[in-house]
């Protein structure tokens, strides 16, 4: 047995895609466990920039399959639209498949997402208003439509018109906004359960024999466990579980099958959306590190707010989340900056020093970062690619985020593309 799970451990865009993408060369399976085409998982091949949104990442180099796991939420239409992307480069896409499982994100679900954002007139959550949220509060409240729904033309329809009763109401009562017809809808989604039906298989029974037959299964996390919907910042956070805990849920696949736990981090921190960031850097220096890090999301193209490393949020992801390997990302951003600084404790707002993180997400405003200072380094590092190259600042930088965390960093990456990482032995 050999399953590795790459999951973030910051607020989204520590570079999994490209770790995933990296690991997936030797993987039978891929798979994507949570979350939807809010993701924006970036890999560079050479020049050439792929960013993908629902298909897991190592649909580019993986040899075996591609799954879309039952606890992903599925656009079907950005499906599509990223199968014809991966197939105009003439790459194959017959190994992609989704579980009947899956829930489908409908055009419904993407208008509330965006209507919910929408009022008052700016943004709530800052959500991707991909409809993510919608489509899993109707997977909870038993109301949602299934991949394997779209095969059957009676529940299909039963389904949509029960769900655009509602739907309508509050979309014209609430909002004030147009309705959606059933027939419209109906008839679009009918062909396009037509059109994905080879696709649509179970997923769980296979993904358990490859796991029993020891392949090589990896897992690729998308956004992070600080958007966990019950660890992280709530409610500032997306409506999955991005943890490594998900995979059981989203996936199928029991506790005991999950081995290599990797977390990936970038070397500073980035949150898109709204939400108490302590160690932000709201300044010049934060503007500089956005753009030297090309710091805009994959998805949406929205600035990301910059700041530095916070070992404390970090702590309680690898606690959460088990990890028992590292990934440090980006690492060649933070080359030219005189002096660096991580996070090792907050200080609440009646003084207390703490180093563990809470749950009170209002309160985290007001904490104050107690940061460690460390000494930069001014060497180009995207060439480097063994430990002992790395100037001593970044060995010093990578092994103080070790000793804290108590986690060994198995990968350091040194640039997006494929070949720019510093494997440890
Ligand atoms: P949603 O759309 O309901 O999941 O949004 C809820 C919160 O989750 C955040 N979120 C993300 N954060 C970082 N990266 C994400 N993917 C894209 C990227 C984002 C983009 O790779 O850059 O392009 O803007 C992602 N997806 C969701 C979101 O910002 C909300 O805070
Ligand atoms: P993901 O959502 O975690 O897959 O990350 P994103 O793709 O949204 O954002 C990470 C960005 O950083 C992408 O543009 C990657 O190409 C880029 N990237 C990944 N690793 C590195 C690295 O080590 N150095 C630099 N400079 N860029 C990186
Ligand atoms: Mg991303």
């Amino acid at each position: 047995m050999s399953t590795y799970v790459v999951v973030g451990l910051q607020y989204g865009d520590e570079g999994k895609g490209k770790i995933t993408d990296v690991l997936s060369a030797k993987s039978d399976y891929v798979v994507r466990f949570q979350g939807g085409d809010n993701a924006g998982h970036t890999v560079y091949v050479g020049d050439e920039k792929f960013v993908l949104h629902l298909l897991p990442s190592g649909v580019l180099q993986c040899k075996g399959k591609c799954i879309i796991a039952n606890g992903v939420v599925v656009n079907p239409k950005s499906f599509i639209k990223e199968v014809n992307q991966i197939e105009s480069k003439n790459m194959r896409t017959d190994h992609i498949f989704i579980s009947r499982r899956a829930h489908v994100i409908m055009p419904y679900h993407i208008l509330l997402d965006t209507y919910r954002e929408e009022e008052h007139g700016g943004t709530q959550i800052g959500t991707t208003k991909k409809g993510i949220g919608p489509c899993y509060e109707d997977k909870i409240a038993r109301v949602g439509i299934r991949m394997i729904d779209l095969l059957n033309p009676e529940i299909l329809r039963d389904k949509i018109e029960k769900n655009l009763k509602i739907k309508n109401s509050l979309f014209e009562k609430y909002y004030g906004k147009p309705t959606l017809d059933v027939e419209e809808i109906y008839n679009e989604y009918l062909e396009i359960g037509k059109q994905l039906q080879d696709r649509i298989v179970d997923t769980e029974l296979e993904l358990n024999e490859a796991i029993r037959d020891g392949k090589n299964v990896l897992f690729e996390g998308a956004q992070a466990l600080m958007l966990d919907i019950d660890f992280g910042t709530y409610p500032y956070v997306t409506s999955s579980s991005p943890s490594t805990g998900g995979v059981c849920t989203g996936a199928g696949v029991p506790p005991t099958s999950l081995q290599n736990l990797i977390g990936v981090a970038k070397a500073y921190c980035t949150r898109v959306g709204n939400g108490p960031f302590p160690s932000e850097l709201d300044n010049e220096l934060g503007e500089s590190i956005r753009q030297i890090g090309g710091e805009f999301g994959a998805t949406t193209g929205r600035p990301r707010r910059t700041g530095w490393l916070d070992l404390v949020s970090l702590k309680h992801a690898c606690m959460i989340n088990g990890i028992n390997n590292l990934v440090i990302t980006k690492l060649d951003v933070l080359t030219g900056i005189e002096n660096l600084k991580i996070v090792t404790h907050y200080k609440t707002e009646d003084g207390k020093i703490i180093d563990y993180f809470t749950s009170s997400t209002e309160k985290l405003y007001n904490y104050e970062p107690i940061y460690q200072d460390l000494p930069g380094w001014s060497e180009d590092l995207t060439k480097v690619r063994s430990y002992d190259e790395l100037p001593d600042n970044a060995q010093k930088y990578i092994e103080f985020i070790e000793k804290y965390l108590g986690i060994n960093v198995y990968l350091v990456s040194v640039g997006p593309e494929r070949s720019q990482n510093i494997i440890r032995k």
